[in-house]
């Protein structure tokens, strides 16, 4: 049986049904999302709605978490919550938000070697001792060995990473398509124009589909 690993979807349904086109998906293969289905794009609710029904497998993102925790109301005081993020919060169902609150910071699949995760890892640190905040945002390592989450400071974590599981990541369109050793990186910037990608197991083989357009252009990292 195949795993498609795909990258941050940011609510672009129709390019989700594509890329699943693509891809050759038959249902019963196991689909694992990187994180980051909502926020951004045209359709979060769709693509939960598709998660939900389809049985896709999905880690956590940094914007899933966001808007999870606003909806259930630990919001900080006196902040405003963003257009791209007030939308999620207008349009998820209760189901929806139950499937989103069940997503793991991380997915282990010890027979592929493989682990899925929206950021990164701290290399030399164990699985286990991971902080939450470098599971959902690391970008980079800075030459001091601190983690950063952002991408001028240092070299990507994927680089450093040496193994032995291979790493199926998002979170960095600005870096785009990463391919190191062990960790490939899979958001390349479908939301902001770019495409929607898939690597897929056991054969090896990255898949992937334009976007319809740009809903959103780059300001800088998120
Ligand atoms: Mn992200």
């Amino acid at each position: 049986m195949r795993t498609l690993f795909i990258g941050d979807v940011h609510g672009c349904a129709d390019e989700l049904d594509a890329l699943l086109k693509e891809c050759g998906w038959q249902p019963g293969e196991r689909v694992v999302l990187v994180g980051d289905l909502v926020a951004k794009g045209p359709d979060s609710a769709g693509v939960v709605q598709r998660a939900r029904e389809l049985g896709l497998q999905a880690v956590r993102g940094n914007h899933d978490e966001h808007v999870l925790r606003w909806y259930q109301g630990h919001q900080k005081p006196g902040k405003k919550l963003k257009p791209e993020h007030q939308q999620v919060l207008d349009t998820l169902t209760p189901e929806d938000w139950r499937y989103l609150d069940l997503l793991p910071l991380y997915l282990r699949l010890p027979e592929l070697n493989a682990l899925a995760v929206h950021g990164g890892v701290v290399p030399g640190v164990p699985l286990k001792e991971q902080r939450q905040e470098h599971l959902l945002n690391l970008r980079s390592i800075t030459s001091d060995g601190k983690p950063s989450k952002r991408i001028s400071d240092g070299a990507p974590w994927a680089s450093l990473w040496k193994g032995p599981e291979l790493i199926l990541f998002g979170h960095d369109a600005v870096r785009g398509l990463q391919r190191y050793k062990h960790a490939y990186g899979l958001d390349s910037g479908c939301v902001y124009g770019g495409r929607l990608t898939a690597y897929v197991l056991p054969e090896g083989r990255f898949y992937s589909v334009p976007a319809k357009r740009a809903y959103l252009y780059m300001a800088g990292p998120a």
